[in-house]
């Protein structure tokens, strides 16, 4: 039977990506993310006996919900959760960062997550199905400027494995994936449209491609069912970490 996918945040980068990988392996998807049009143009190209795009912003409860509780069939049974909408702003210490951006990156990225997930799971657990949430490796290693990004990322790994606890003998899989530099708008956005910073990061790098994430959660959900991934952390080989920093005043 056709399985059914929702993916948020695919207007762009590794949701698009992953709505497309997931088309072709022949599962059903529903794409989300703000920006209508994109949401449009990608269903045509998937085709919309294969994919539905509901646009709404993940932060906004009544519309988060009135466009769940209105998935026509066959997108309404939603066997996958893929939890990907995010972002971070900012790339200053915090003492010199925005509290504005700090609580959009909260609501965006703790949030969203926490209701979405908590909204489907219901069906998931009824379908025995999964949850695929996009954290970082800003989880685990701190940077500077990274500070609340790095913190609700950190929040995503943790409330995947307390899901995974959770949800102990229901046959629900939960993964927490965990990815270093992709090129995507990621760094567009962080820099508040600086297209100069974002093309200076990427240049040379080779960075992780919005494709070799999408592949990831593709394998990951197409994993024989008593198999569960539950972290899963991935980097470009031209990127690795640094030592610590230490001060002499
Ligand atoms: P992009 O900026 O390319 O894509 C982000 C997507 O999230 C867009 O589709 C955007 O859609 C959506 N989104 C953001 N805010 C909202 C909102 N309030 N409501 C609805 N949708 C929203 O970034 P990536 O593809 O790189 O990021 C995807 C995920 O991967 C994020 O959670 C990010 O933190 C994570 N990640 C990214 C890494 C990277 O280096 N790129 C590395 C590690 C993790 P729209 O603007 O249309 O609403
Ligand atoms: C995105 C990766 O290193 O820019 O989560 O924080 S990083």
């Amino acid at each position: 039977m056709t399985r059914t996918v929702l993916i948020t945040g695919a207007t762009a980068g590794i949701g698009e990506a992953a709505a497309e990988r997931f088309v072709a392996a022949g599962w059903h998807v529903v794409v989300t993310g703000r920006r209508e049009s994109r949401l449009r143009a990608l269903v045509e190209r998937l085709g919309p006996d294969r994919a539905h795009g509901a646009a709404f912003d993940v932060r906004d409860a009544a519309a988060r919900d009135a466009a769940l509780d209105a998935l026509p069939a066959p997108f309404a049974a939603i066997d996958l959760l893929v939890n990907n909408a995010g972002l971070a702003l900012g790339t200053r210490p915090a003492q010199e960062s925005d509290l504005g951006q700090w609580q959009t990156m909260v609501e965006t990225n703790i949030g969203a997550v926490i209701a979405l997930t908590h909204k489907l799971l219901p069906g998931l657990i009824a379908r025995r199905g999964g949850i695929i949430n996009l954290s970082s490796v800003a989880a685990t290693y701190p940077y500077s400027g990274g500070n609340v990004y790095g913190a609700t990322k950190a929040f995503v790994t943790q409330f995947s494995l307390g899901l995974r606890a959770d949800l102990h003998g229901t046959g629900v899989r939960v993964t927490s994936i965990e990815p270093g530099m992709v090129e995507t708008e990621f760094t567009l956005v962080r820099t508040g449209g600086d297209q100069a910073a974002s093309d200076a990061l990427y240049q040379g790098a080779v960075p992780m491609t919005a494709d070799d994430i999408a592949a990831t959660l593709l394998w990951v959900a197409e994993l024989p069912p008593h198999l569960n991934i539950n972290r899963l952390e991935l980097m470009p080989v031209n990127q690795s970490f640094a030592g610590f920093q230490v001060a002499r005043p």
